[in-house]
């Protein structure tokens, strides 16, 4: 029989997928839930057969050079993997596997979540109360904006723009997009969607903007400090990919500046940090990067792992492997 390969996970997965990862692997875990530092996974990387982690370790090419022979799969706990070095990881021929799908729905809710609280000013209403403030009913006491009848633009329309557009729709929003590529004529007619080649096109007509495609080194800033000039200024910023998509000090010196509606963010560009007058405004819904966190999604996410592992160390090809140019 094959040896059971040797499994080090960054990070404290949820109690059932540590247990059957146990069962079925020799397996190192991380005890205390923080991420690894770069001596830590550089450790990491020189013991696994198989490494185990999460969008907060940086894989880089630093860290992987520390890495030894026997590391061939990095099982990532997750869908993105921008935090993942590829071109190294393919030069050392270590296979990548991630962990789509399981995840679309949640992250899609969440994305319909903060659709509904911009416009609708509840962290502003959360706060009032929280300060107790509250003075009872008014009839022009914070008022926001219908999103019924107004225009979306989903920037990305894989998995998770889709599963937006779907919920969208069903609120009366108008669904544009803008994608690589074009989406099949049926698709397109499901959600009543407007492709628009020209991304600087789109954003100059939309009420509501949301972002839903991966980070990469073709979407970084793809929200530029120019882009984000095009939008109207009651438009609306919703972003539950990543935050390298935006430049994320343009958007906060613009909405400081009134020049935007609002934004709904649940990603950073340097998480956990966040840019403070993102926090301090009230018409900025900030959450702390739980597009995905249910415990549905987390065991599902798990279990994708486990099939990746057990099909790569049984021979075959895992299911989620990522190849380099799909992105
Ligand atoms: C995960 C995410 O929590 O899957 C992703 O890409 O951003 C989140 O849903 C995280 O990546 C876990 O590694």
């Amino acid at each position: 029989p094959r040896p059971r390969p040797k499994v080090v996970v960054t990070r404290t997965l949820p109690a059932p997928i540590e247990t059957r990862m146990a069962e079925l692997f020799d397996v190192r875990l991380n005890q205390d839930d923080a991420p690894m530092d770069t001596a830590a996974l550089r450790q990491a990387v020189a013991e696994a057969d198989v490494l185990v982690p999460t969008v907060t370790d940086r894989i880089d090419a630093g860290v992987l050079s520390a890495a030894g022979p026997q590391l061939k799969l990095i099982a990532n706990f997750g869908n993105g993997i921008d935090h993942i070095d590829l071109a190294t990881a393919r030069q050392r021929a270590i296979t990548v596997t991630n962990t789509p799908g399981v995840l679309t729905e949640d992250t899609a809710d969440l994305t319909m979540a903060l659709i509904l609280a911009v416009p609708r000013r509840m962290a502003e209403g959360i706060r009032l109360l929280a300060r107790d403030e509250w003075h009872g009913w008014s009839p022009t006491g914070l008022l926001g904006h219908r999103i019924w009848g107004k225009r979306l633009g989903i920037i990305g329309m894989g998995r998770i723009g889709q599963a937006v557009a779907r919920r969208a729709k069903a609120f009366g929003l108008s669904i544009h997009y803008h994608n690589r590529t074009r989406l099949p004529e049926a698709v397109e007619r499901e959600f009543e969607a407007t492709y628009w080649e020209s991304l600087d096109q789109m954003l100059a007509r939309m009420d509501i903007v949301s972002v839903n495609c991966p980070h990469t080194p073709a979407t970084f800033h793809l929200l530029s400090a120019r882009r984000l000039k095009l939008l109207q200024p009651h438009a609306y910023v919703i972003n539950t990919s990543r935050g390298e998509v935006i430049d994320e000090n343009a958007l906060a010196r613009m909405l400081e500046a009134g020049e935007l509606g609002g934004a709904g963010l649940d990603v950073y560009e340097h998480e956990p940090a966040v840019n403070p007058k993102l926090k301090a405004l009230d018409n900025v819904v900030c959450l702390p990067h739980m597009g995905s966190s249910t415990h549905e999604a987390r065991i599902d996410m798990g279990e994708k792992v486990l099939v990746n592992i057990k099909t790569f160390a049984d021979g075959h090809t895992p299911p989620d492997r990522v190849l380099e140019g799909l992105f």
